[in-house]
This record gives C-alpha cells, sequence and structure tokens, in this order.
C-alpha cells in the first residue's frame, strides 16, 4: 500500500497530491528538469513500490534510477496522432488481425498468451519470443494495404517522436508488436496478481523484451478503445534488474499515451502492465528487432547456397570415377543443417499457427510456397546421398575409401532432424490447441511428405539412421556414437573440423585395407 493513502491525518495533503500528481505524470519524463530538491530521499517511503501520488519522492526517484523512461500523455503527442494510431489499432482488431499466441516459455510447456497479438513490420522480417516465430504483416511495399501502411506511418511518427530526446539510442524501428487485452473474456481464469510487490493484477507480467537490438529503445503507444471517459487505470510498472533496494515504480495511463524505454533502458530494467478495470486495451510497441537470422532474405540467400551446394555435390557422385573424392563432409553438413532450419524455424513455424494464419498472411505466402519447394529440393538430394551411400559398397573398387566422414555427418544430421521431427510432433499435438484455440488457427503438420516417397526419404529417419549406422560398422569396424543433445541455438555454424575430417578419411584408408585383406583370406 501506499504509505500517503495510510497516513489519515495526511488525507487532505493526499487529495492535493493526488491531484498534482496527475498532472505530473506529463512530466514523467526525466529529461526535463523537475526542481526536485535534491535531499528527497525516495527510501523513507514505506510503501514496496512509488507512484506519482508519492509526489516529488517519485519524481526525484524517477530521475535518479529510471533514467531513460519517459510517459508522454496525450497531450503531448503531436496532433492528430492519436486519432490516426487508435484507428488503425481498431481496425485492426475489426479484421481479426489479433490472435491468441501458443507460446513455450522455458522452452518446455506450451501456453497460451493472456493477451491477443499481432505483428506488422518491415517486409519478410519476424520476431522469435518464447519459441514462436511471428511473421509480420508488411507495412510497406507491394501488397500493403492501406490499413497496414497506417500502421508504418505511426511507426514513423514513433520514431521521430524518440530521435527527439536526448541519448535516445537506435530507434529506426522495424516492427511493431500489437497487444490487445480484454479483461472481461478472462474472467472465468482472470488476470493473476502481481505476486512480488503487490501491485494488482498483471496483463502482461515482468520482463524485458527480447530479440532486439543492443542498446536499442522500444517505443510504445496505448489507447482505450471502448473507454470514453479519462481514467487513468491501466498501469505500468518497471524495476532495476539488478538492485533490490531501488524500489520499483507504478506509472498510471490512459487513452493516448505513449512511453518510450530509451536505449538499454530495456537491457537494465524489466516492466509489466498492471490491468486496468473493465476496458480493453491495444498497445502498439515498435521496436529494433535484430535481423541477422529472422528475415525471409536471410533464410532465402541459405536455401539458396545449399540448394547449389547440394546440387554440385550429387553431380559429383555422378559424374566422377572415384566420387568420394568430390564428396565433402563439411558441405554435406552445410546442407543438412540449412534443410533442417527451413523445416523446423520457418515451415514448421509459420503452419503451427494455423491454415487462416495462412490466408491473413499474404505477403508470406509465396515465400513460404517457395521456401517450401527449396525444402523439397534439399530432401531430394539428402535421398539421392542415402542411396548412394547405402549402394557404394558393391559399386567402389578396391583402391576406392568409404566415405567414413559424409556417413557419419550424415547419421548426426540425421539424428538432429529426427529429434526435431519428434518435439515438432510433439508440439503440435499438445492439448491446449484443441482447448484453447479456434479450429482454423490450430496447428498444420508442414511441411507434408506423402508424395514423391521414392523420391525423399521418410518422415521417419529411424530407419535410415540405423542402414547407415550399419554400413558404417560393417564397413569400417567403426561404432559411431552420436550425441543425442542437440544444439538448437543456432544453425550458422559452418563445419570447420577439417582435422577430424582428415582423420577419418585416414582411419578409413586403413580399415578399408584391412577389411579387404580379410575378406581374401576368407575367400581363399
Ligand atoms: O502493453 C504494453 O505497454 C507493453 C507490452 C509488453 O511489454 C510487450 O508486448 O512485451
Amino acid at each position: 500500500m501506499n504509505p500517503i493513502k495510510k497516513r489519515g491525518k495526511k488525507r487532505k495533503q493526499e487529495g492535493k497530491i493526488k491531484k498534482r500528481s496527475q498532472q505530473e505524470l506529463s512530466s514523467s519524463d526525466p529529461t526535463r528538469d523537475q526542481n526536485v530538491p535534491s535531499s528527497l530521499d525516495s527510501t523513507a517511503s514505506s510503501s514496496s513500490y512509488l507512484t506519482p501520488q508519492d509526489g516529488v519522492y517519485f519524481q526525484k526517484h524517477l530521475q535518479d534510477h529510471y533514467k531513460g523512461f519517459v510517459h508522454l500523455t496525450v497531450d503531448r503527442l503531436q496532433h492528430d496522432f492519436h486519432q490516426h494510431a487508435k484507428n488503425a489499432l481498431e481496425r485492426l482488431r475489426d479484421a481479426q488481425y489479433y490472435q491468441y499466441d501458443i507460446v513455450m516459455a522455458g522452452g518446455k510447456h506450451s501456453s497460451r498468451t493472456f493477451v491477443k497479438r499481432t505483428l506488422v513490420g518491415n517486409p519478410g522480417i519476424t520476431y522469435k519470443y518464447l519459441g514462436l516465430r511471428l511473421f509480420a504483416h508488411a507495412w510497406s511495399g507491394p501488397g500493403a494495404t492501406s490499413l497496414l501502411k497506417s500502421i508504418g506511418d505511426m511507426n514513423e511518427s514513433m520514431i521521430k517522436m524518440t530521435e527527439k530526446f536526448p541519448d535516445n539510442g537506435r530507434c529506426d524501428y522495424n516492427l511493431t508488436l500489437i497487444n490487445y487485452m480484454e479483461p472481461k473474456i478472462h474472467t472465468k481464469v482472470g488476470f493473476k496478481d502481481e505476486a512480488d510487490y503487490n501491485m494488482g493484477k498483471v496483463s502482461v507480467s515482468w520482463h524485458a523484451d527480447s530479440s532486439l537490438e543492443s542498446g536499442s529503445s522500444i517505443g510504445v503507444y496505448h489507447c482505450l478503445p471502448t473507454q470514453r471517459n479519462t481514467k487513468w487505470d491501466w498501469k505500468i510498472a518497471l524495476r532495476n534488474n539488478d538492485s533490490t533496494t531501488i524500489k520499483p515504480v507504478v506509472v498510471n495511463t490512459k487513452d493516448g499515451d505513449a512511453y518510450f524505454l530509451l536505449k538499454n533502458f530495456n537491457e537494465t530494467h524489466q516492466h509489466c502492465v498492471l490491468a486496468g478495470s473493465q476496458t480493453n486495451r491495444i498497445s502498439s510497441t515498435h521496436r529494433v528487432a535484430v535481423t541477422l537470422e529472422d528475415t525471409y532474405d536471410y533464410i532465402l540467400k541459405r536455401v539458396k547456397i545449399a540448394r547449389k551446394r547440394f546440387r554440385l555435390q550429387t553431380e559429383a557422385i555422378q559424374s566422377l570415377q572415384s566420387p568420394v573424392s568430390g564428396l565433402d563432409a563439411k558441405v554435406i553438413r552445410y546442407c543438412c543443417r540449412v534443410l533442417t532450419e527451413v523445416e523446423t524455424e520457418w515451415i514448421a513455424q509459420y503452419w503451427l499457427q494455423g491454415a487462416q494464419h495462412d490466408k491473413m498472411h499474404l505477403w508470406w505466402q509465396r515465400p513460404m510456397k517457395t521456401l517450401e519447394a527449396y525444402w523439397c529440393a534439399l530432401e531430394v538430394y539428402t535421398c539421392r546421398l542415402y542411396n548412394y551411400l547405402c549402394s557404394y559398397e558393391s559399386i567402389r573398387t578396391i583402391n576406392d575409401t568409404i566415405p567414413i566422414d559424409v556417413i557419419k555427418v550424415l547419421i548426426i544430421e540425421l539424428k538432429i532432424r529426427q529429434s526435431f521431427r519428434e518435439q515438432w510432433d510433439e508440439r503440435r499435438a499438445d492439448k491446449i490447441y484443441p482447448r484453447r484455440i479456434s479450429l482454423n488457427y490450430r496447428p498444420e503438420a508442414r511441411p507434408t511428405f506423402e508424395d514423391d516417397k521414392n523420391e525423399r526419404l521418410p518422415k521417419d529417419l529411424t530407419s535410415s539412421i540405423q542402414e547407415l549406422s550399419i554400413l558404417l560398422e560393417m564397413d569400417c569396424g567403426v561404432n559411431v556414437k552420436t550425441t543425442n543433445k542437440i544444439n538448437t541455438s543456432s544453425f550458422t555454424e559452418e563445419v570447420t573440423d577439417t582435422a577430424t575430417t582428415n582423420k577419418c578419411k585416414k582411419q578409413s584408408k586403413e580399415e578399408h585395407t584391412s577389411n579387404v585383406k580379410k575378406q581374401k583370406k576368407k575367400k581363399r
């Protein structure tokens, strides 16, 4: 509880402070001169957090500990911005853009978000959070509707606003994650209570935004579509990451307000959203998301390179007299990884969100078909390589070395892929979908494996892995041990282990010679 509220004798004073602090919200911009006496100490308050009702204590506390947080009330935003932005966000709602996400917090259990969301941004950009990849509706370029373009205009305004603050950090916002909160919908489950400081009901719990460019700002605009009064009831809470002595703050907001987390504020602080009365709320959170591995251009480039390299490898098999010398384990590993990446990180992620998700994502429909076509080509090459390796024993001449390094790499990569496929099947089969997601947003199992069975390995790679392992053991007397632990952090890692590759080659040659000798002995 706020100590000012507690103290009965100070009720009159409290009233004054309350009134004043509503005005002061517009000055919770710490970059403005507050004229706060430096002797004021926020620890004097016995409350576990500070609010504008704490008056000058609050202002001083913001200045001292929450530099980089700026709150702009609606009257301080540029003319017409609020009406245009609110209108666009409401139209997105009416057109059913906002949907629940099924995320995997902690990477284990699927859960449904309390808020509905949509992502709008630069063409081809995606944003991954809590294990889910969101695909942005493009706000510019061919095919962008006027509604989506208006979100792009809003983004430009948010950039301009951010640029005006001193020490603003990078703010070339490339996407906005828009949240739609409907408190009335949650009457059954109810919003959870904020547990650490007893701040009330939480709509978005304590977190820092992830997958952002380091030192970049975040700009948030929010509106309360159905509320025609002036309640200050949705609140933003902030706390310091490291210090338990620095008290959190809670800032009231009202329809049309914006706030900014400048520069590295998001890296040093957490924020949460406290639910207001029964009002719905839409917030548009503009961010500079990382793009290294998260755009269509990125994955398209990868699959193009992989397909070309894999094709050259399979041509080498067919054309060379001693085909093994044309095979490169490093290249095979790269191609296998790209296949697994496009399958799990793009195709599976996209279709996890359902058929209607695809219908709504006009920009992505062709790119996803393109990615599936590349995936299919990589599958065909994998199958050709596999068939070749399995038949190699019968066609090789005595001087050929068994491509042990290639077999080893293929076994490892197929095991990884198999494990991912099992995880994805499990994820799609989660009961949360039939229970909490409407039919047309439930997972579709893509890519599909039905067609061209002869040209591609089956979805279940167990027997293919077994065949390769037997081949390796029989031919080389090598017991292949591969780890089932999978590093899912990145697919960009190239194979650099040439020493191992060369060692394998040498080992393979020696083992082959010894096997040939044994076989000759047997025949005699
Ligand atoms: O709605 C807000 O004000 C912030 C939402 C938020 O923190 C988020 O989407 O990550």
